[in-house]
């Protein structure tokens, strides 16, 4: 059974490989499959633009797939940047610049509360799909610190552990983050989602 990793983020990749290896399943990335039309991400939640990423590259490959959609969501902010989190700081910004951006924007706020959210859409070609989520909370620094990680890791600060999620290794990471919770219920499921795909796929 094949799964692909339907997203182009790098950061992205690594941890949901490191998390799904050594089961039997073979994780591909988009990257194998040449030039793909881009996905439209014009959903209005988390939830919306995962199933969309996942229904429509599975619709295309002919194969499983699962998608990613994250992002931070700030409380002073009213829940910005959310799902616009890729781009806040334009179509084409680095993780630097939305960075730089977040750090302006809360120049002057003392509330610097802050939720990592995740859900992970699995869907076949038929356009049936699983969904799960994870969350995370934490507070924004004022300066970036840390090298690991990506995104917006290190402005993250996780209280439990005293440090930012660019100051984690993957490893710790993925025990408390946002994606490696919805990736740890996957994997505590594991044996009933490659059964449902080898359902789904036979239809
Ligand atoms: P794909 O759609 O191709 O998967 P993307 O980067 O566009 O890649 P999203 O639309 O889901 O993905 O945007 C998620 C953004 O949220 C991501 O670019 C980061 O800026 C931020 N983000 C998500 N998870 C993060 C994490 O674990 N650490 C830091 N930033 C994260």
């Amino acid at each position: 059974q094949i799964l692909v990793l339907a997203t182009t983020n790098k950061g992205k990749t690594r941890e949901l490989k490191e998390r799904l290896q050594g089961y039997p399943v073979e994780i591909k990335n988009l990257s194998d499959f040449g030039p793909i039309p881009e996905v439209i991400e014009d959903g209005e939640t988390f939830d919306d633009n995962a199933y969309k990423k996942a229904s429509f590259i599975s619709r295309i490959l002919g194969y499983p797939a699962l998608a990613d959609d994250s992002g931070l969501c700030v409380e002073a902010l009213g829940g910005a940047p959310g799902v616009y989190s890729a781009r806040y700081a334009g179509e084409n910004a680095t993780d630097q610049d939305n960075v730089d951006k977040l750090l302006e924007a809360m120049k002057n706020e003392e509330n610097r509360k802050a939720a990592f959210e995740c859900v992970i859409s699995i869907a076949v070609p038929t356009g049936a799909a699983l969904t799960y989520e994870g969350r995370c909370e934490g507070v924004l620094t004022r300066e970036p610190a840390g090298n690991n990680g990506f995104g917006y890791d290190p402005l993250f600060f996780f209280p439990e552990l005293n440090k930012t999620f660019a100051q984690l290794s993957m490893e710790e990471k993925a025990k408390v983050s946002h994606r490696g919770k919805a990736l740890q219920e996957i994997t505590q499921e594991m044996d009933k989602i490659l059964d449902w795909i080898d359902i789904q796929m036979s239809r």
